[in-house]
């Protein structure tokens, strides 16, 4: 008896100790492998949250797909050559056990991350030097997480600053063009003052962020979250919290936000949930629109406190499948998006569904589409993460009506009003050092460059006159290339490290057909 009871707690200890073992070399290996991105904690730092919550969409299975061959058009690497078969189960295992409990960040927890580096109105309104203030790009330098002020006639730097850690997505103006404001996938929000060459506020409105989109009046920010699920509207003067939306769907579930984008002629936010079929429109107006119907304040404010007006109302749009991505027409009458499957849909914003498909297969980057008239007609043009061409849709028959070949998949495509071309980069694949140049009224490249060769050339955004395209050269040795738009040569080449992308402010806040808004 004694023996058998002695040979049970042996076993019983084996098994213990295995899986104590066990337990710890999924998080040894997740600390190893994965941590850098995606946190120490799983909530997420470059690469996304990694807890049930968040992997919804994405099976057991396919999630040992993704960390044995890496995820398209993110920076997740293939991990088959560094780990065994039983490794990646157990990684897999690892992010789909739930947390030991569910980090919270709400109104609270946003309001006392508020840091004030100078009040409100505290700082001079003229510019410390002298420019065309409206010709000024912010250069986001990724590599050291910096960002640079330039000088977009002289294409001088005129001040280079420290950013918050990964900063992701397009950092907005204010409407005057005074304020830059910034979201790093951690989270933060930073307003920075151009005039005075200082960060002047920052918060901490989520977890796990997206994007961030400023009011068309410049008095509201609005932030998408991946973790909580949530939608965050600050006041753009204070950075302090007004109101956070839990992104809840009718049957109570709830959803990341794949990102946010401000409708100005609407007053209205419109983001699109990544977990659930529908988008969401916001008003920011004091009153919102007569004639709406649908508009439902369901949600109540988390801190209780009464929001005087604009009280930011929800309308949903129920459409066929999930937007990952998407952009509008000018009009902001309709929003075109598609899955990461490739599902694409225009959806009319006024008549609140879904109109008509798009004729579109691998993984569009719409967020990065653009539009320009051809033959009298609108076309929109979007590049395609997974398969190496860049389509061209006439915008009133749906219809693909050319298909571009270029040497690799492509991330991003610029053009300007006042220039005959459009530029698409080919981001991945051996040809990734490559930027094909169409011409916009016969659809066809005329010139590939290759500024650096063996380097990722990527993203291009032209002056506010569309006569200098400025290019980046991905890499920490990097560089930031001006070409005249018209020649397309060569006119300058300032060193920079990992310049991602840069932003003009002109174009931006008159929201240019040739770039992202
Ligand atoms: Fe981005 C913009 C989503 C991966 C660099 N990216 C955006 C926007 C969205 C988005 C929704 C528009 C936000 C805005 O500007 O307000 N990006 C996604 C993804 O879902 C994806 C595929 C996976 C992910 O990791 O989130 C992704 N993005 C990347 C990268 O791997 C890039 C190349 C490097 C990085 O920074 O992580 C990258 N994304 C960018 C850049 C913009 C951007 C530079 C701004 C483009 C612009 O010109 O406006």
């Amino acid at each position: 008896m004694c023996l058998l009871r002695g040979f049970g707690l042996v076993v019983l200890s084996l098994l213990i100790t295995q899986s104590i073992f066990a337990a710890d070399t999924s998080q040894q290996l997740f600390l190893k492998h994965c941590a850098q991105c995606h946190g120490m904690d799983r909530l997420g730092g470059m690469g996304p949250a990694l807890i049930p919550e968040n992997l919804k969409r994405l099976s057991k299975k396919s999630a040992i797909a993704v960390i044995k061959n890496g995820r398209p058009a993110t920076q997740m690497p293939a991990h088959a050559k560094m780990l065994t078969v039983q490794q990646v189960g157990m990684l897999a295992d690892y992010i789909y056990s739930p947390l030991p409990s569910m980090p919270k960040w709400d109104m609270a927890d946003i309001s006392k991350s508020n840091i004030v580096h100078f009040k409100p109105d505290s700082l001079g309104n003229k510019p410390l030097y002298k420019a065309d203030m409206m010709n000024l790009f912010i250069v986001v330098e990724l590599g050291d997480h910096h960002a640079t002020l330039l000088d977009g006639d002289k294409f001088e730097p005129i001040h280079r600053f420290k950013t918050r850690f990964a900063l992701h997505g397009g950092p907005k103006y204010s409407p005057d063009g005074r304020y830059v404001y910034f979201a790093s996938r951690d989270g933060w929000v930073s307003k920075f003052d151009i005039y005075n060459l200082k960060t002047v506020l920052e918060v901490r409105a989520g977890i796990n962020t997206r994007n961030i989109a400023v009011s068309g009046d410049g008095r509201h920010i609005m932030v998408a979250n991946y973790l909580p699920h949530s939608l965050v509207v600050l006041d753009s003067k204070t950075l302090l919290p007004l109101k956070v939306i839990p992104t809840k769907g009718a049957d109570g579930k709830t959803s990341r936000v794949s990102a946010v984008y401000t409708a100005e002629p609407r007053e209205t936010f419109i983001a699109a949930l990544k977990d659930l079929p529908e988008v969401w429109e916001i008003s920011y107006a004091d009153a919102p629109p007569s004639g709406f119907s649908g508009w439902v304040h369901d949600y109540n404010e988390v801190s209780g406190d009464e929001i005087k007006p604009p009280p930011f109302p929800v309308r949903r749009i129920r459409v066929n499948d999930y937007l990952d991505d998407f952009f509008f027409n000018q009009e902001y009458t309709l929003l075109m998006g598609s899955s990461r499957q490739g599902v694409g849909q225009v959806v009319d914003l006024d008549l609140k569904r879904v109109v008509n498909k798009l004729d579109l297969t691998g993984m569009p980057h719409l967020g990065s589409g653009i539009t320009w008239q051809y033959k009298g007609r609108t076309v929109m043009a979007t590049p395609n993460l997974k398969k190496s061409e860049v389509s061209i849709i006439d915008m009133e028959t749906w219809k693909t009506i050319k298909t571009i070949k270029t040497l690799g998949s492509g991330f991003f495509m610029r053009s300007h009003e006042n220039s005959d071309y459009a530029w698409v980069d080919v981001f991945f694949g051996p040809n990734k050092d490559a930027v094909h140049v169409i011409d916009k009224k016969t659809l066809e490249i005329v010139k590939t460059l290759r500024p650096m060769p063996g380097k990722n050339a990527a993203h291009v955004e032209f002056d506010r006159y569309g006569k200098h395209a400025l290019l980046s050269v991905w890499d920490m040795d990097g560089a930031l290339i001006v070409y005249d738009a018209k020649t397309l040569k060569e006119i300058k080449r300032l060193p920079m490290k990992k310049p991602s992308g840069k932003y003009n402010i002109y174009n931006k806040i008159n929201r240019s057909t040739g770039t992202s808004h």
